[in-house]
């Protein structure tokens, strides 16, 4: 009787190992991998591994928009944060997670470069009105490269298309004007993003209600409310086209 105790013990150890070891292993490359292992996972921060095991990155996964599984790389929402920033920033990201913060676009460029994915822009007005805009496909090239942009077709949403003037546009801050404007649009309309000449969207503008902010500066989607009214919310998120293996949430 004891020896079966003793045997049932090692059994449950090795159990307990096995399961730990389990849980070690699961190393996320991203939101999606994240909702695919356990659909129940909810909107909130989580570590991925976009790069190697040794170097983790928190992230805000939404898990509810759309069949969830979205990593989001751009996140605005109260003014909080700071977004005229140099081209470091920009490129090693900034901000807090569960709050507004760009990802980085070295992270960016490690998200897309092993997987393709699509993009999804969310956005919110003053008065509690929802857009979104889709793109079949979203990613960018390396920083010799400029982080060129390289979007899919426009595959709907209420906002309509107001991104599709940047494809192919390389990234530009204050301080590193790659536009195709004799002007720096960058210093001119205050963020950091992949500005031609210059702009159709301003997601990393100047945070501000209608009114408060001078025409193409605030955080606008043209083609949803003009270049005067910037958003309250606007979130810019990918996720791989491939489908997990398991069942998304319904819509
Ligand atoms: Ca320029």
């Amino acid at each position: 009787m004891k020896m079966l105790q003793v045997t049932l013990f090692v059994a449950f150890l090795g159990f307990l190992a096995s399961a730990a070891t389990a849980s070690k292993d699961f190393l996320p490359f991203d939101c999606n991998e994240i909702y695919c292992h356990d659909n129940t996972s909810l909107s909130g921060v989580y570590t991925i591994f976009p790069g190697d095991p040794t170097t983790p990155l928190q992230v805000y996964c939404d898990m509810n928009t759309d069949g969830g599984g979205w990593t989001v790389f751009l996140q605005r929402m109260d003014g909080t944060e700071n977004f005229y920033r140099p081209w470091s920033h920009y490129k090693a990201g900034f901000g807090n997670m569960a709050g507004e913060y760009w990802l980085g676009l070295e992270n960016i460029l490690l998200l897309t470069v092993r997987k393709e994915n699509g993009l999804r822009v969310d956005m919110e007005d003053w008065e509690g009105v929802k857009a979104y805009a889709n793109y079949s496909s979203f990613s960018i090239d390396s920083e010799v490269d400029g982080y060129q942009l390289h979007l899919g077709k426009f595959t709907g949403g209420n906002a309509r298309d107001s991104l599709t003037y940047h494809n192919n546009m390389k990234f530009s801050t204050f301080d590193r004007d790659q536009d195709t404007h004799s002007i720096n649009c960058a210093q001119r309309y205050l963020g950091g993003f992949w500005y031609s000449k210059c702009h159709q969207a301003n997601p990393t503008g100047l945070y501000a209600p209608p009114g408060l902010v001078t025409a193409n500066e605030g955080v606008f989607w043209r083609s949803w409310k003009g270049v005067n009214y910037g958003m309250k919310t606007l979130s810019m998120k990918i996720r791989s086209v491939s489908a997990c293996a398991c069942a998304q949430k319904p819509v």
